[in-house]
């Protein structure tokens, strides 16, 4: 017995087993509780074992949206090590975006060691007393599928198949888990092999047939369907199969506040961003993966209208309040209902099949027209603006792009072609997530041009420097291009949504929502990226073209594109 195995430790066991789930990496940003899983590290470096790779991330927030954005990408979890509470504490914005997203996450984090002495790994600095808490998961309870504490270092093993069958288990999302630094660096048994107890998975729910032949009933006899999505996609799949049935049964498809690809805007079905508009005539509204599928203070569909609510968690129930109407709910994976859909639709014939798609595809021929303009006149004006920033995006965009979108990316001026080509930020709307995510996505997908598109009110939440940080120092060239419009323009919108006519409305209701449009593009230089500033609509698809040139070539580019509101 060599040295190293006489005093394996708990550590070991818990880096072997991450290695075992196919955990490709772990975004750390450590602290004085770490000194067990840096041991652990330099000993699996000595022995070729397999276990994740450690990479240092100088934000818990970035560290979180990047392995967000890499399991968006691949579909695989990864894991998060952060400091104790505080450390923990700086990450949960990213946290309840992957929670409400039903991203599968393992979150951990040290926690300061219990013993005051006497025992290896026992509390050695200043810190150790005021960072314990009562309860340390409870900062985050409410947004983790499960949180555990580790109790002894024999245990690393099954803890972590438990955390990650919870966390991948229908419906997704994150789960925690904390270890004591005394724990960790408790000596264990040199493992015996393959031990480890076999787990089948459950498979996410599939719909009865019933349901199914209900629902395919009343898509064949409907006048004026319309599906309404906004997670339709976190399986690729899933915008195959819809794009198919869409088609065929000239369905209208509204990705509404969409964080994935769920049909292209090229496609005749593909009817707008907005449900209002059609939400008026439905007969039928299919919600497939949709939170809040319209806004209810504002619209609703047609009394009588018959409404279908579908998805993994269709009651969402962790939202402690949502009151959609359903006449008929159905717990299933978009993916399997779509499938099955498509099967017993087959033998059937719509009703109104050739007018509904006469008068879908005029529908879109004009919009298309309207978006064509709107992106004509954008292009003469005098200052950028949202629509010609997205136009000018076609000028980069292939169908090997990422497109990762923090507010202000639009299908309807730059259509996107490929299933998994697109992610936006959470329904939580936690900002700071889209940079990050675009380094996880670019670590995921090292071949193909990733490109986010941000406010200037994103960028900042991602806590930029760290980012840049990131992607020089593990070289993960990614295009940033932000739609610098030196406001928190959400922010005035909903004070003069509220008070149009009331004061704040007299100054534009530019009251707490006014920002400067500093030089971003030099933060970008001190990272040895390429960066410009674009204040004239003309110069816009020469720098874009030049930054995607910079990324094609392997150095980061940010577009600081100044769009006066
Ligand atoms: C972490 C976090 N803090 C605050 C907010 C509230 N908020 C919503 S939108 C917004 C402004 C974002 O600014 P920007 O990215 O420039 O987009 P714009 O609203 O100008 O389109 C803010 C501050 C939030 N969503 N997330």
């Amino acid at each position: 017995m060599d040295s190293e195995s006489q005093t394996r430790i708990a550590a070991e066991d818990y880096l072997d087993a991450l290695g075992a789930h196919g955990i490709d990496h772990l975004f750390c940003n450590p602290g004085t509780d770490f000194a067990p899983i840096v041991e652990a590290f330099a000993r699996a470096a000595r022995t070729n074992r397999k276990v994740p790779r450690p990479m240092v991330i100088p934000h818990e927030n970035a560290a979180l949206s990047m392995a967000h954005g890499y399991t968006m990408v691949t579909g695989r979890p990864q894991a998060v090590m952060l400091h104790t509470n505080v450390g923990t504490a700086n990450s949960i914005n990213m946290l309840i975006d992957a929670s409400r997203d039903r991203v599968p996450v393992l979150l951990t984090s040290g926690r300061t060691p219990f013993t005051e002495s006497g025992a290896s790994g026992s509390r050695s600095a200043y810190i150790h007393w005021a960072q314990e808490m009562y309860d340390q998961a409870g900062m985050l309870r409410e947004v983790v599928k499960w949180d555990y504490e580790m109790k002894r270092g024999d245990q690393a093993a099954t803890v972590v198949d438990r955390a990650l069958e919870l966390a991948m288990a229908s419906p997704k999302g994150p789960v925690y888990l904390s270890l004591p630094r005394e724990v960790l660096g408790e000596v264990v048994d040199t493992p015996a092999e393959s031990n480890r107890a076999h787990r089948a998975r459950p498979h996410a729910p599939v719909p009865s047939a019933s349901d199914i032949e209900q629902l395919a009933e009343w898509i064949a006899m409907a006048r004026a369907p319309v599906v309404i999505t906004s997670l339709l996609g976190q399986d690729p799949r899933d915008a195959v199969v819809l794009s198919r049935l869409a088609e065929r049964w000239a369905l209208p498809v509204i990705p509404y506040n969409t964080r994935y690809f769920a049909i292209s805007a090229n496609h005749p079905m593909f009817q707008g961003s907005m449900p209002g508009p059609l939400l008026d005539d439905a007969d039928l509204v299919i919600v497939i993966e949709s939170d809040v599928p319209w806004m209810p203070s504002k619209e609703a569909p047609r009394s009588g209208a018959r409404i279908v609510q579908i998805g993994e968690d269709p009651l969402y129930g962790r939202y402690p309040m949502r009151s959609f109407p359903s006449d008929l709910t159905i717990t299933a994976s978009a993916l399997s209902v779509l499938e099955a859909l498509e099967q017993a639709l087959q033998d059937r014939a719509g009703v109104h099949i050739d007018e509904r798609r006469a008068r879908l595809v005029a529908r879109s021929q004009k919009l298309h027209a309207q978006w064509r303009d709107e992106a004509d006149r954008a292009g003469r004006g005098d200052k950028n603006t949202l629509t010609w920033l997205n136009h000018c995006l076609r000028e980069v965009v292939d169908r090997d792009t990422i497109v990762i979108n923090e507010y202000s990316f639009r299908q309807e001026y730059c259509p996107l072609e490929s299933p998994g080509s697109l992610f936006g930020v959470s329904s939580a709307g936690g900002l700071g997530w889209g940079f990050g995510a675009s380094l996880g996505a670019k670590l995921a997908a090292p071949q193909r041009q990733v490109l986010s598109v941000l406010g200037d009110g994103a960028y900042m939440f991602a806590n930029p420097t760290a980012c840049h940080y990131v992607a020089q120092m593990q070289n993960l060239p990614v295009l940033t291009v932000i739609y610098n419009n030196a406001l928190y323009n959400a922010v005035r919108r909903a004070t003069l949504d509220m008070y149009g006519e009331g004061v704040a409305a007299q100054g534009d209701g530019r009251l707490l929502a006014d920002l400067p449009a500093p030089n971003f593009e030099k933060i970008v230089a001190a990272h040895d990226g390429h960066g410009e500033r674009v204040e004239r609509p003309a110069d816009l698809p020469a720098a874009l073209r030049r930054a995607s040139a910079a990324v094609r070539s392997g150095q980061q580019a940010l577009v600081n594109v100044i769009c006066p509101p």
